[in-house]
């Protein structure tokens, strides 16, 4: 006797039918004539498959979350590489993809499961009020998450709290309440993946079936739809079919612009012939005029500007390394460099550049943009452009630079 034959199962019920995981109209607190109405599409083979789907997409967007935020606010024991330049423009444009993926996926895992939100009982065990409590956490904190996040991508807050610290915050609940929720349906999922979508005993002509398989299309196409419609801001041939992209390309030298020199209010101070950009390296300081920073050895280089908002570009810079521009003052021992703006207010007036990127050759302090002249709006007389960081950290209108001992 092998492995297979003791394996085997003896069927002692019979095979199992189509809607065996629908609820049943018993199991509901609902009035008949609705339970009647409830299509077969509600299942829990609907919600099993595409429920893994979302899950894999809230994992990535979870991931990607996480990266962005310790970019930009690096614990301790974070470190980030240089290389590949394109880095933080994939995980951040997966991050924002993954995330509008999962809000037709959201929509429908709901849909299939609604009905199950009225069985019996209500309450019940200390158990089930645990299962049904996470729940609640879950749908609310994924909401929560997805809309905050999409309003985001639009750069439109219309809410009262900071979005980022918020956003960040909720993430951990969420995906809580996610891994919580899978562990307490591990044999739900397990038993409805068992079984074919459709139900194999079911008659070809069962309309429960053609829903089921039709709901699950209808599914796959939304995601599809959702992540082309929002990934043009980052891949360019999508562009044109990207109607949730918002800003992709259009603005100054072919790039977008987050705030302009006249939101910062910094368009006089910029092209004043007084401008200085003031370099600190420990006891050393040195002032540089525009036409001193010109006349400095300049460096080329293809590194993208990827917005935490999901949209970038790749974009052709020159200007002087900055670890040049450091050893043209004093010499670098390393440690974190600190980038400040001439912009006096607003939450992305400075920067600060870990050794990782501060050594990296293709980190500039740019002068050109794609063959120009840096526009006012694109940072002139000078910004910081370093590979695989977020675009909130590309200091435009810089005035200082200053390694922090
Ligand atoms: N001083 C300053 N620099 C800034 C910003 C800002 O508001 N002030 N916005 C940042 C953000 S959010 C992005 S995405 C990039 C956009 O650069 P761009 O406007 O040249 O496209 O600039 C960054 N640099
Ligand atoms: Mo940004």
């Amino acid at each position: 006797m092998n492995e297979h034959d003791r394996a085997a199962p003896v069927p002692t019920t019979k095979p199992p039918a189509a809607h065996e995981d629908s609820p049943h109209e018993s199991e509901l607190l609902l009035p008949g004539v609705v339970t009647e109405k409830i299509s077969p599409a509600r299942s829990a083979a609907v919600a099993s498959r595409v429920g893994i789907v979302l899950g894999i997409a809230i994992t990535i967007c979870f991931v990607t979350g996480l990266i962005s935020h310790w970019v930009q606010h690096p614990p301790p024991w974070f470190w980030w590489p240089a290389n590949p330049v394109w880095l933080y423009r994939l995980t951040q444009g997966a991050h924002v993809v993954s995330g509008v993926v999962a809000i037709p996926l959201l929509l429908v895992k709901l849909w299939s499961v609604f009905p199950r939100l009225f069985a019996r009982p209500l309450i019940g065990s200390p158990l089930r009020l645990l299962e049904r409590g996470s729940i609640a956490v879950l749908v609310g904190s994924m909401i929560f998450q997805l809309v905050t996040g999409l309003f985001n991508t639009a750069q439109n807050y219309p809410w009262e709290f900071f979005f980022t610290t918020t956003h960040y915050a909720m993430s951990y609940v969420a995906f809580g309440a996610l891994a919580v929720h899978l562990a307490v349906k591990l044999p739900v999922v397990r038993a409805a993946l068992a079984r074919p979508a459709a139900g194999s005993e079911s008659p070809p002509d069962d309309a429960g079936v053609a829903s089921r398989r039709g709901v699950l299309v209808a599914a796959g196409a939304a995601a599809v739809v959702a992540g082309v419609a929002i990934a043009g801001q980052s891949v360019p041939l999508l562009r044109r079919v990207s109607v949730l992209a918002p800003r992709s390309g259009e603005g100054p030298q072919g790039l977008p612009v987050n705030r302009t020199a006249h939101q910062a209010g910094v368009s006089e101070e910029a092209r004043d012939a007084e401008y200085r950009l003031e370099v600190i390296v420990g006891d050393l300081r040195r002032q540089f005029t525009r036409a001193e920073l010109a006349a400095l050895p300049q460096t080329e280089a293809e590194v993208p500007l990827a917005c935490v908002e999901g949209w970038s570009v790749s974009a052709h810079w020159s200007g002087i390394r900055l670890r040049d521009l450091l050893a043209a003052v004093g010499e670098y021992r390393g440690g974190d460099v600190e980038f400040r703006s001439l912009e006096q207010s607003g939450l992305y007036n400075r920067s600060v550049l870990p050794q990782s990127h501060v050594v990296d050759s293709s980190t500039l302090v740019a002068l050109r943009l794609n063959g120009e002249e840096l526009d006012l709006d694109h940072g002139y007389p000078c910004r910081l452009i370093a590979p695989t960081r977020p675009g909130v950290l590309q200091t435009k209108w810089l005035s200082a630079i200053e390694v922090r001992a």
